[in-house]
């Protein structure tokens, strides 16, 4: 356990280290519950530092021995690391420790899975390895050896001596310890190659456990595409000999970026036509190219503290987005992750959890790699390049892996960047990464003689710790439309950057209707009256593919709200302006099948909350449940069609001409299932060929509870892989029938293969239940105690996970007072916990505000 009295780590403290390290190596004798450590690291005084404490972070080590120069010290230990006299002038550190990888069930630092060695370090888990000044501005170059009888052992860099029973490592690359990785077990190889640009020839591998080389062909496509991309797109170019994958089942979250070995969560990078849907493919294909694209943001450029987190997740999440846009289709990529935005940025921006791009403090990191951190600052990065244009943008990212390769860096060198090329003052632009909350963004227009005016206001309400708040610019891109539905004028972007700012445009003839935020163009709420004949024209002409898209969201939501609100009827003119798109065959089967998502219930419960109408889940559900009733009734003649149209004949292949077919036949199927009572997704499920067909018929027969027998059947066939068990569990509580999801939560709690411990199946069963919005807020609290407790038991193996879990609370302050006395009292019963780890104390506590 950690200590109890967390202390706060803040921004305005940061002082580099007293010493430089000028090389590390370790020697790792594997044992499972006895790893020895040695290291032997050269130290010398650094010269920007004035500070010259010795102390070395290490947290869970036995120290065995520790030597100054060759001579025995014995330095004072603390439960954080130790303290010891050095010479004062360059000297040699060397230290022998033991650790129980077994026994760590944290899944940071070293540990075990499934037999086999694998390491978390990032970002303070390499001091569970042995005793290191572990922060990320302590760059320096490794040389590993590890002793065990495995047959395969790696590390990072480039492959060293290799003979049974050694094998050594060499990673010539100054790096952080956060980014050290090893890995030993019995694995198996997909291998591959690919030349560089320059024509170095890199060896590529992708390390499995046996039986699992199937699900690998995606993952080093995945690869390779990315490789080519990052060296078109931004000129970078791979720098070793050999990069690694390995995929491990245990692993809190998706993928580590670990120079030359990258480790996966297993669901992150193994995929099949069998066991995984198109939205695993995707998925996997971005994550492989994140964690690629980090050798240079976020490797070769490091963050100087952890505050500068988004220095490289923003920036890395950016590139991602754009690799993603380029492989399918950009406009339905920049909807799907507005969509992701507002489901999960959104709530934890306007609720207790907010907190700066950049934070300012912190008690555990672990706490801080959030959607704020990687997706809001991955949207403004976005920003940053539609304010100083393409051309600019490339010349300043050029600039900043020219000045700051082999550095530890902050915003402030970022942004500089973009200072020096454009001569451009970003001193505004910063606020958005020290300002927390989602600016809200009100306009009003205006039209005379011929003279058409759009007047903004902006203002961001108050968040933790922050009262006030600054304008902001805002890029908001705008386009017009006559009242005929021309465009008149093509997308101009005004830069908003006062609290209230008027823009005129002349020579209108007629009075034209605006399409305002093109693409999204800044994470802000746009607060406008909804007027619902303006949306239905935007629906049917705008050009812009986001906008079209959010018009026909605006007009889902006005209907829903309307429902659940007065129960009134669901919008027909809505349903039949919405057809009339759905059914358009010209438009992408993936952008129609967009088109036809409704907003979630929790995005509604927080729409209701806006308004305030205290949001009751009950009656969300029942809204949703009659408006896809009517959808189904209405367009009842347009379904067999849409099946027809939706229908793949050639080999199944995950790519995006495919997926966004059967994302369209998967919306029809949940509709037809509303009229045929399931035949339809009972003939799916025995014909399917894959499992997104597959899993999207059982959907519908669990929410119409005639699921047991495929159940049984997909249970039979799959209990052998974790992957599809997760699935398996998963859905069987987020598609049950609102009351029983606790129930169906709770039995399968008590399944045999319900291993609490591992992440992967955790979450499949609590994030279900989580993501089942009635279910969870079932008005007796049932929910509530049943995730709290779940949680107080997996702090005492795994505080990280646990803790990220526990963020399902966040938006608690929304709901009745007997709901939020509910939950406050199982958030209470979690703080009031014995040995509550620092993860969850202070996440409790922030929680609990
Ligand atoms: N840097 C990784 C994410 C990551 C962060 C923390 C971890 O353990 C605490 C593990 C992975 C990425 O952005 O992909
Ligand atoms: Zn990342």
């Amino acid at each position: 356990m950690k200590d109890a009295s967390p202390q706060t780590i803040y921004l305005k403290d940061y002082t580099p280290f007293g010493y430089v390290v000028e090389g590390v190596e370790l020697t790792f004798a594997l044992a499972p519950e006895a790893t020895r450590v040695k290291s032997r690291i050269r130290f010398a005084p650094n010269p920007d530092a004035t500070d010259r404490t010795f102390f070395l972070h290490g947290e869970d080590l036995t120290l065995i021995s520790a030597a100054i120069d060759g001579s025995p010290v014995t330095p004072t230990l603390t439960e954080q690391g130790l303290t010891c006299e050095v010479p004062d002038a360059p000297f040699t550190w060397e230290a022998e420790v033991e650790i129980a990888p077994a026994k760590n069930t944290a899944l940071e630092g070293l540990y075990m899975s499934n037999g086999m060695y694998c390491t978390q370090c990032e970002a303070e888990g390499f001091r569970k390895i042995t005793y290191y000044p572990d922060r990320p501005d302590v760059m320096a170059t490794f040389d590993v050896r590890i002793e065990s009888d495995l047959p395969v052992m790696l590390s990072n860099g480039n492959p060293g001596t290799q003979d049974g029973g050694v094998a050594e490592w060499h990673d010539p690359w100054p790096k952080p310890s956060y980014l050290f990785a090893l890995v030993a077990g019995d694995l198996e190889a997909r291998s591959d190659s690919f030349t560089t640009r320059s024509g170095r020839h890199v060896d590529l591998n992708l390390w499995v456990r046996p039986g699992d080389l199937g699900k690998t062909a995606w993952g080093m496509e995945a690869l390779r595409t990315s490789m080519r991309w990052d060296e078109e797109v931004y000129g970078r170019e791979y720098d070793l000999d050999v990069f690694n994958i390995v995929a491990v089942d245990d692993f809190n979250m998706g993928a580590m970026e670990n120079k030359g070995l990258n480790i996966f969560n297993s669901s992150a990078v193994l995929a099949s036509q069998d066991t995984s849907t198109d939205a695993n493919f995707e998925r996997i294909e971005a994550i492989i190219a994140h964690e690629y694209f980090h050798n240079w943001t976020g490797n070769r450029i490091t963050c100087r503290d952890w505050f500068q987190l988004c220095l490289k997740e923003g920036l890395t999440v950016f590139r991602d987005s754009q690799f993603t846009a380029d492989q399918r289709s950009a406009p339905v990529k920049r909807i799907g992750d507005v969509i992701d935005l507002r489901a999960r940025q959104f709530p934890e921006d306007q609720g207790p959890l907010s907190h700066p791009v950049r934070p300012e403090s912190f008690q555990e990191i672990n706490n801080f790699y959030t959607a704020t951190v990687y997706e809001k600052g991955a949207e403004v990065i976005g920003m940053l390049k539609r304010l100083v244009g393409d051309e600019a943008y490339d010349k300043a990212v050029a600039l900043y892996f020219e000045r700051h390769d082999g550095q530890a860096c902050t915003i402030e060198d970022w942004l500089q960047v973009f200072e020096d090329t454009t001569g451009r003052d970003l001193s505004q632009f910063k606020r958005w990464y020290t300002q927390s909350g989602t600016p809200r963004l009100s306009v009003e227009e205006s039209y005379e003689g011929a003279r058409y005016t759009l007047t903004f206001r902006q203002r961001t309400p108050a968040t933790p710790g922050q009262s006030e708040k600054l304008p902001q610019v805002l890029p908001v891109a705008v386009g017009l439309l006559s009242p005929g539905g021309e465009e008149v004028l093509p997308t101009q972007l005004l830069e908003v950057t006062e609290p209230e700012q008027s823009f005129t445009f002349d020579n209108m003839p007629d009075r034209p209707i605006p399409s305002l935020l093109r693409g999204f163009s800044a994470p802000v709420v746009l607060e406008r009256e909804s007027d619902a004949a303006e949306q239905a024209f935007l629906l049917a002409h705008d050009t812009d593919p986001y906008c079209r898209w959010e018009a026909g969201r605006g007009l889902a939501r006005g209907s829903l709200i309307a429902s659940v609100v007065d129960g009134a009827d669901p919008d027909g003119a809505w349903l039949d302006a919405l057809r009339a798109v759905v059914t358009d065959p010209a438009l992408d089967p993936a952008y129609r099948a967009l088109m036809m998502g409704l907003p979630t219930q929790s995005e509604l419960a927080q729409a209701l909350y806006e308004k305030g109408i205290t949001p009751d889940p009950d009656a969300i559900r029942d809204a949703v449940e009659a408006t896809v009733r009517a959808t189904a009734d209405r367009w009842a003649d347009d379904l067999r069609g849409l099946s027809e149209e939706a229908r793949v004949a050639e080999p199944y292949a995950p790519d995006a001409q495919q997926s966004g077919k059967r994302a369209l036949g998967t919306r029809v199927l949940s509709l037809v299932s509303r009229l045929d009572g399931g035949s339809a997704a009972e003939a799916q499920f025995e014909a399917a060929d894959n499992m997104t067909l597959k899993l999207a018929a059982l959907g519908n027969l669990v929410r119409l509870e005639r699921a047991d027998d495929a159940l049984a059947a997909f249970e039979a066939q799959w209990k052998d892989d974790r992957l599809v068990m997760d699935k398996w569990f998963g859905i069987q509580i987020m598609s049950a029938p609102a009351p029983v999801a606790v129930e169906r939560a709770e039995a399968l709690t008590g399944h045999a293969a319900f291993d609490w411990t591992n992440p992967n199946r955790f979450r499949a069963v609590m994030g279900a239940l989580v993501s089942n919005h009635a279910g969870f807020h079932r008005a007796d609290g049932a929910g509530y105690d049943f995730l709290a407790g779940w949680l107080a038991r997996l702090d005492e193996k795994n505080p990280q996970t646990a803790a990220r879990m526990a963020t399902a609370f966040q938006t608690w302050r929304r709901y009745d007072d007997d709901r939020q006395a509910k939950m406050r009292a199982a958030l209470e019963s979690l703080r009031d916990k014995p040995k509550l780890s620092r993860d969850m104390g202070e996440m409790v506590a922030r929680l609990l505000g």
